[in-house]
């Protein structure tokens, strides 16, 4: 378990003003995270906190505690302290740059591969990045447990939906004795388990699963690689956004004998966000990475410009090597 820094925690006891902030395209553990977070600092007495997220909060994340307090502007000026949170570059924020004396990453996302990310990364006060975390969640724990902030049912919701999202509710290969530990002691503090699952997962617009319909409608699948797409189209016919298809990729990953799920999002004409999940043999992480994008090894993401047959062609290529390579 990566030791939190002295510094870390000074800069979090010692700022009185902070801006919080997630990834685009926030999910549970990013909302759940930086909410955590600024719960805990309330606890302890801090009174000048944003919450912000470039992007809207997705609507089946509104019943974590305190949701109403995010907001999707930067905070007039400097702030003592900006906390990214499950991410560690600005780009990922979805902003361009912060007004703030320290800059402090809270993040188990593997490091930034672009130079001009990894400088901003070294420039930073303090960091707690440990890809070994399940999620951010379980950073954000450790430090709030460090700074003695008691764990209330609000920081224990958050907390809790963080972790299940991340582990795709303590199914994946990082589901491991912290994680679950972390859990039993979220619910010990108040977290429900089966009310979070109920908001978080029974609850999904009726246009979300009219979406789902027509983008499963385009499974196929091919050398271990199954893959859907969402267009535009679907987009404009059943009235939902990118948000609606956050856990799409789940489906094609369910093939039986498929090794990488891809789902593919029509974000423009010719943009497509990409989503990867590999059950093992292939490092999706490398995979993204090499069209600029990135992740964890079983659960990462791009972005391609191009035609979708073009964008397609290109991506498995090399998923297939990638699949040879590994071949038995
Ligand atoms: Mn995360």
């Amino acid at each position: 378990m990566m030791k939190i820094s002295s510094k870390l925690l000074a800069i979090l006891k010692e700022s009185r003003s902070f801006l919080i902030a997630g990834h685009i395209n926030p999910e549970g553990d990013s909302i759940g995270s930086c909410l955590a977070l600024a719960l805990g600092l309330k606890n302890l007495g801090k009174k000048k906190i944003s919450v912000i997220s470039k992007d809207p909060v997705p609507e089946n994340l509104k019943f974590l505690p305190a949701s109403g307090i995010i907001r999707h502007q930067l905070p007039r000026g400097e702030v003592d302290a900006a906390v990214l949170i499950d991410c560690n570059s600005m780009e990922r924020t979805g902003f361009s740059s912060f007004k703030a004396k320290k800059t402090v990453i809270i993040d188990h996302h593997l490091l930034p591969a672009s130079t001009a990310e990894a400088r901003f990364f070294q420039s930073v006060s303090a960091s707690l990045v440990d890809p070994g975390a399940a999620a951010a969640g379980v950073l954000v724990y450790r430090v709030l447990k460090a700074l003695n902030v008691p764990i209330d049912k609000k920081i224990a919701t958050n907390l809790y939906t963080a972790l299940l999202v991340d582990t795709g509710g303590f199914r994946y290969s990082n589901s491991s004795p912290e994680s679950l530990k972390t859990a039993f002691h979220l619910v010990k503090a108040g977290a429900m388990p089966w009310s979070i699952t109920k908001d978080l997962y029974e609850n999904i617009p009726f246009r979300g699963v009219k979406l789902l319909g027509l983008s499963l409608s385009t499974l196929e699948r091919k050398d271990g690689i199954a893959w859907i797409t969402t267009t535009k189209e679907m987009f404009e016919k059943t009235g939902t956004s990118a948000g609606d298809c956050e856990d799409f990729v789940d489906f094609p990953r369910k093939v039986k004998g498929v090794e990488v799920a891809v789902f593919f999002r029509q974000a423009e004409d010719d943009l497509f966000k990409l989503s990867l999940r590999s059950k093992g043999r292939v490092n999706v992480q490398k995979i993204a990475k090499a069209f600029g994008g990135g992740g964890h090894a079983a659960a990462a993401g791009c972005k391609i410009r191009g035609s979708l047959e073009d964008v397609q062609k290109r991506v498995f290529r090399v998923l297939r090597k990638a699949l040879t390579e590994t071949g038995r």
